[in-house]
This record gives C-alpha cells, sequence and structure tokens, in this order.
C-alpha cells in the first residue's frame, strides 16, 4: 500500500482531474514537475493534452510507439501526441466528422514539433497506395520549405516559426491522406530588413548562401559570405551551433522537388534581390539630394537580371528598383531608406504567400486521381500558432497575436463547455451550469463595429489631415475610456497611473495585462504599400507579378488596413475550426535556456496563467472528475465484487450499480448514466484503484506501465 503511495507521489497523477486539490495552481505545477522529472512530459486535463518541451530526444516516438498507440483508448495507456493523434483520426473515421488540433503555447514550447509528429503519426499509420504516397511525401515536405522561408532563429527558439500555420490534412474513406491545404497567417516581415541582438534573418538566406553552388551564386551576383549583406548581420549572428544551413539547404532543395515546384529560379531571384535591395546604401549628393551610393549593388541587381536566361522578368524588376529610387526624387535620406525597407519586405511577404499556394496546388486533392473517394473525405486540421506573448515592449505585432489567442480561448469555451453539456445530456446525467470567465467582452472590445479598436484604427488611418499615433490614442480614450479591460495612463481623478506610458494602453486579457504602446500603429497599417507595388506589377518575374496584381495598386480603394485584414482572416480561420470538433494541445516551455532536465517553477507558472490551465481544469471538473464506460470499468475491478465476478451476465450498468453499491460509494460520489459511470472525486478513484491493488498485485504489476500515471 505504501509503495502505491510512493509511485503516485513519485510519477504524479496522469490526468491533472485526478488532482485532489484541483483548484490549486501549486498542486497543478507541484505534478507536471514530478513528471518532468520522470521524462513524463505528457499530462492531460480530461481530453486536452498539456506537454512541457523536455529539449532533448526522448525514445517516445518510434515506429513501436505509433504501434502502441493504434486504435487504443484515450485512457487506457499513458498520455503521448500519439493518443490525440489516432483518437483524432479514429474520431474521424467513425463518426466521419471533421477533425482539429488546436496547438497553442509560447515560443520555443514545441508546437511545431508536436505538429510535425502528429503528421508523422499519419504518414506512417495510415493505409496509403502507391499514388497516394505522393501526396503523403508532400505533406511532409511541405514542412521544411515553409520552415526555411518563415522560420529564424530568434533567442527563445533556434528554430521560431514566425508565422502562424493551419493545415489541413484530407482523407479518404479508407482513412488514407489524400490532399492538404494549408493557411498561413502574420508572417513577420520586419524581420526581413532588421533582427535583434542574438537574432537572424530567415533561414533560407543563410541556405541559400552556405549551400548554394558556386556558379548559382555567381549568377545571382552573391558572395557566400552573410557578414556581407546588411540585412544578415543586424542581429550580429551568423551562426548558430544547432543549425546546418548547407545540409539544410540540400533538404529544402529535396523537397523542393518533391513538391513538384519549377520557379526555383525565380524564387532564387526574390532572394537575391532582397539581399541587394539590403545593400543599396543612400547619400547625399552635391545639391543636398538623396542619391544612391553603391551602384555596385545595382550592378548586382542587373546580374540578377541576365542569370535569368529564359525571361526578361528579373531584368525589369531590377529597372524598376533603381527607377523607384532614381526616379522620386524628393525623398529624404530617411524616406528613401524607409522606401528600400518596406519594398524588400513587400517582396519578401508577397513571396511567401505565394510559396505557400503554390505548395497548395501541390496537395491539392485530385479528384480524376482519386475518383473512388470523391465525395466522402474527412479532414483533419492542424493549428500551429502563436501563444499569448508579452514583452517589455509590447507592439502591434503582439496586439494581433493576443488578440488572436483571445478570440482561440472563446472558441475553446464555446465548445469546451458544449461537448460537456452536449455529453451530460447525451447520458441523461442533469447538466450543472459552470460558471467561468467569459472573454467575450475582450473580443468585442477589439472587434465591435464603429466602437471596436480596430474600427477606431480604421477610422484614424482614413482621416485626412494628419493622424498621428498620439491622436489615434486620444480616440480610443475618448471611446474606449471606462471599459473594464482598457486602461491608459490617465485615471478618472484626473491624476496619472504610473504602470501605464504615455504612448500605451493596456488590454486587460483573459490571461493577464498586457501594455501596448501605440508608436507607430498607424504606420503599420498601411499593408499594401502602393509605391513599392506599383513598381513591382511592372515586372515579369512570375512570382511578383503573380504577387502583385496590377488592379490592387491601381485602384482608387482605400486598402485595408493591416489590422482589418487579420480580423478577417481570423474570423474566417474561426468559423473553420468551428465547423470541426477540436483536441487541444498546450505546449510548455521549462525553461529560457533551451536546456534538458531543467524546469523552472516560475516560468512554467506564467505559462499555465496564459494558457488558461487552470481555469481549464476548472471547467473540465465543475462536472465529474472522471467517466469511464461500463465496460472498461466493470471489465477493471470486477474481481473486487463477488457478485461481478467472474463474469457479469446481465446488463452492463447493472454490474456497474452492483460494483459500486459493493464498493460503499455513496450517492454523491457518483452517478450512473447510459453508457458511462461519472465518478465526481478522484479520491473514489484512488481508494478502488489500491483496493485492486492490495488484492490482486500481480494484475496491478502487469497494468503498472499503463496505468503509470494513477499508480
Ligand atoms: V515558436 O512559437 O515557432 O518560436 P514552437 O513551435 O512552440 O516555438 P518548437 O516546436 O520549434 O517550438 O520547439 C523548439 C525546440 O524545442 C525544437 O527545435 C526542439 O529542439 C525542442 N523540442 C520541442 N518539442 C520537443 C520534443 N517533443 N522532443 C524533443 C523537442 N525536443
Ligand atoms: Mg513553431
Amino acid at each position: 500500500m505504501e509503495s502505491t503511495l510512493t509511485a503516485r507521489d513519485r510519477v504524479g497523477v496522469q490526468d491533472f482531474v485526478l488532482l485532489e486539490n484541483y483548484t490549486s495552481e501549486a498542486a497543478f505545477i507541484e505534478n507536471l514537475r514530478r513528471r518532468f522529472g520522470e521524462k513524463l512530459i505528457y499530462t492531460y486535463i480530461g481530453s486536452v493534452l498539456v506537454s512541457v518541451n523536455p529539449y532533448k530526444d526522448l525514445e517516445i516516438y518510434s515506429k513501436a510507439h505509433m504501434e502502441r498507440y493504434r486504435g487504443v483508448s484515450f485512457y487506457e495507456i499513458s498520455p503521448h501526441i500519439y493518443a490525440v493523434s489516432d483518437n483524432t483520426y479514429r474520431a474521424m473515421r467513425t463518426e466521419r466528422r471533421d477533425q482539429c488540433i488546436l496547438i497553442s503555447g509560447e515560443s520555443g514550447a514545441g508546437k511545431t514539433e508536436a505538429s510535425k509528429k502528429i503528421l508523422q503519426y499519419y504518414a506512417t499509420t495510415c493505409p496509403v497506395t502507391d499514388h497516394m504516397s505522393t501526396i503523403r511525401d508532400r505533406l511532409l515536405q511541405s514542412n521544411p520549405v515553409l520552415e526555411a522561408f518563415g522560420n529564424a532563429k530568434t533567442l527563445r527558439n533556434d528554430n521560431s516559426s514566425r508565422f502562424g500555420k493551419y493545415m489541413d490534412v484530407q482523407f479518404d474513406f479508407r482513412g488514407a491522406p489524400i490532399g492538404g491545404h494549408i493557411l498561413n497567417y502574420l508572417l513577420e516581415k520586419s524581420r526581413v530588413v532588421h533582427q535583434n541582438h542574438g537574432e537572424r534573418n530567415f533561414h533560407i538566406f543563410y541556405q541559400l548562401l552556405e549551400g548554394g553552388e558556386q556558379d548559382q551564386l555567381s549568377k545571382l551576383g552573391l558572395e557566400r559570405n552573410a557578414q556581407k549583406y546588411h540585412y544578415l548581420v543586424k542581429g550580429c549572428c551568423p551562426r548558430v551551433s544547432s543549425i546546418n544551413d548547407k545540409s539544410d539547404w540540400k533538404t529544402v532543395r529535396k523537397a523542393l522537388t518533391v513538391i513538384g515546384f519549377h520557379e526555383e529560379e525565380d524564387l532564387l531571384n526574390i532572394i537575391a534581390s532582397v539581399l541587394h535591395l539590403g545593400n543599396t546604401q543612400f547619400g547625399e549628393g552635391e545639391d543636398g539630394e538623396t542619391q544612391i551610393t553603391t551602384e555596385s549593388h545595382l550592378t548586382y541587381l542587373s546580374k540578377v537580371r541576365t542569370s535569368n536566361m529564359n525571361s526578361t522578368s528579373s531584368h525589369r524588376l531590377t529597372h524598376s528598383l533603381i527607377l523607384h529610387f532614381k526616379g522620386r526624387c524628393p525623398l529624404s535620406f530617411e524616406q528613401a531608406v524607409a522606401a528600400r525597407d518596406a519594398l524588400a519586405k513587400a517582396v519578401y511577404g508577397r513571396a511567401f504567400t505565394w510559396l505557400v499556394a503554390k505548395i497548395n496546388q501541390s496537395l491539392a486533392f485530385k479528384d480524376e486521381v482519386y475518383n473512388s473517394s470523391k465525395g466522402s473525405s474527412s479532414v483533419i486540421g492542424l493549428l500551429d500558432i502563436y501563444g499569448f506573448e508579452v514583452f517589455q515592449h509590447n507592439s502591434f505585432e503582439q496586439f494581433c497575436i493576443n488578440y488572436c489567442n483571445e478570440k482561440l480561448q472563446q472558441l475553446f469555451i464555446k465548445l469546451t463547455l458544449k461537448s460537456e453539456q452536449e455529453e451530460y445530456e447525451a447520458e441523461g446525467i442533469t447538466w450543472e451550469p459552470v460558471k467561468y470567465f467569459d472573454n467575450k467582452i475582450i473580443c468585442d472590445l477589439v472587434e465591435e463595429k464603429h466602437k471596436g479598436f480596430i474600427s477606431i484604427l480604421d477610422e484614424e488611418c482614413l482621416r485626412p489631415g494628419e493622424p498621428s499615433d498620439i491622436s489615434f490614442l486620444e480616440k480610443l480614450e475618448d471611446t474606449l475610456g471606462g471599459h473594464a479591460h482598457f486602461v491608459t495612463h490617465k485615471l478618472a481623478n484626473g491624476k496619472t497611473r504610473k504602470a501605464v506610458g504615455r504612448e500605451e494602453f493596456r488590454l486587460i486579457h483573459y490571461a493577464g495585462e498586457v501594455n501596448y504602446t501605440v508608436n507607430g500603429e498607424l504606420a503599420n497599417q498601411s499593408v499594401n504599400s502602393r509605391t513599392a507595388g506599383s513598381v513591382i506589377c511592372q515586372s515579369d518575374n512570375q512570382i511578383l507579378s503573380q504577387c502583385f496584381h496590377r488592379e490592387e495598386v491601381t485602384t482608387q480603394k482605400r486598402p485595408e488596413t493591416a489590422a482589418t485584414q487579420f480580423k478577417n482572416s481570423l474570423a474566417k480561420l474561426i468559423e473553420i475550426l468551428m465547423s470541426k470538433e477540436p483536441s487541444y494541445v498546450r505546449c510548455i516551455k521549462p525553461n529560457d535556456a533551451k536546456q534538458s532536465g531543467r524546469f523552472d517553477e516560475a516560468l512554467v507558472r506564467h505559462q499555465v496563467k496564459y494558457l488558461g490551465l487552470m481555469e481549464n481544469l476548472r471547467v473540465r471538473r465543475a462536472g465529474f472528475a472522471y467517466r469511464r464506460r461500463y465496460e472498461a470499468f466493470l471489465q477493471r475491478y470486477k474481481s473486487l465484487c463477488p457478485g461481478t465476478w467472474p463474469n457479469w451476465q446481465g446488463r452492463l450498468a447493472d454490474g456497474v450499480a452492483t460494483l459500486v453499491q459493493h464498493l460503499g460509494y455513496k450517492a454523491e460520489e457518483y452517478k450512473l448514466g447510459k453508457t458511462k459511470i461519472f465518478i465526481r472525486f478522484p479520491k473514489t478513484l484512488f481508494t478502488t484503484e489500491d483496493a485492486l491493488e492490495a488484492r490482486r498485485p500481480a494484475l496491478a504489476l502487469t497494468l503498472q506501465t499503463s496505468w503509470r500515471g494513477y499508480r
């Protein structure tokens, strides 16, 4: 008996709903810490998987592990990302309902790794015929390509995704993968022209310079030395020990081939153009006018032109880039630099979007190939998106990211409560309403028509005259002042609140308070830099001309602001997710040093809070801690009751009733539904488990691995 307690003490519970003191954050973190110490990185909150980044390769992802989770019920075996993958897959197949897996967590917590593991699970375990293997390979190979262009080394993560990603994997009626589709969100374009100390630009630049063949580089006018390029040296971090740019380049080239990519030359031209653009410098001419002082780089740009033998595309592009600066004489030095950078960001950003579209074409489900499966396919969506972010200085980017998390939390609340309610109803058990904080009030604060944050921002951008960041902040104060979740430095009594700066506002998010600076807020909004666009749409570089449409830059209609664009794409995402049955993976980073075996409690506590895990647990525990189908419950505990041992012959519900009566369960401890028993407190289950172990140690021993978390 004692040893059992020790085991449970040592490894904690594998499902947080079984914590005695489920409202205690300290108990929650202690449970995570114990399990982490035992290399048990996965723990459930009901059906939500909490994952702590081990920062080392645990040998738990082999094919044998995958097999172990195939077709096995969630609670029969220790928590794993494969259990979530398999459960989702089976739910899709048996219920014929589209599914999605929502992965969240802060930078470096393991979201992208989790999504790759899910994809690998499907690629390995799903049935595939020969021509389907092409799609399977393309699905897998889309990752290295997107990571090359959309990931970068940051202080938090050597392979940080600088964009949000939603990927649909489509399966036919046999459960084989037959297609896919990717949606991308908010690429961090500012990184193209600037990187903070210790960070790098997107991987692809270094990969090309390190791995590109010499004659390829010469054609592009590039030198094999990242230090030579202004856009690559801002963070003083050309090399990263965990990254091999040269071999990654090979991987990317191979992946592009698998995807069936033919525009490589145009793509390389774009990467090279961005680097040359970055090296284009300005100075003052004799009459004080701004001049390009680095003619040599314009020559490099011309080399880009001549390298492309089969089209005049790059020639035109180069020409227009030069014209852009030469033609617009009254640009000040700062304006010229800003225009150059805006152009580089726009070109890279559009090329990225184009690349996603290209991958989508290659992943598209083709009816003619798979006409046998026509009309009966289902989908599993994977969302790998940035978690809540709070820095010293938070700008528009953090605002969007945190707004996105508010929307996902709103979705989570709606869907979790809904599914709890549905389960109780289906089982014929009285539904007891759960108290929770509904963050709709914050979503409204941001997106409500006419009086929400984004509407005010749009209006201010449209306003004739001289809209400024400060006038925008004043507008916000006028409209939102007094809102329970919006705060500025002004206090109601006319005094000043010190915790919020004069160029800041604070939002009280569901996960905590964040101060945002409005510095540059308005400038951030002009996503469709028309000058840049009008230059580029003349280019017939296949990629660029597809990226910048002529109508878009000639239209008189005011382009949408970045905030509105983001709001709309988010609304679409939520709509997609709402139509599917969700599963959740919450990732936690155990320390900031990217070290294995280190568990920094303060850091983990912070994430538990921002991920809303305590709230999650409270909702899940509000009714019953534990539920189990009758047959499984009876099978496991029947030996504890002479009436049910060795085999119960009657109705399963009666068998369970006989069993729990014999065990002395009190009426308030449990309820019997149509197919499941619901147990209110973990203690009841533990007592039963202990009784089982005392009686049949041999059985308990054989089950020890699968029940490790409980025992
Ligand atoms: V970011 O928001 O894109 O910056 P992610 O995606 O949450 O972040 P990522 O999946 O890239 O983090 O994980 C960061 C690093 O942690 C990886 O490069 C691995 O080195 C390490 N990691 C993450 N998950 C695991 C794991 N299950 N096993 C081993 C892991 N290492
Ligand atoms: Mg990532």
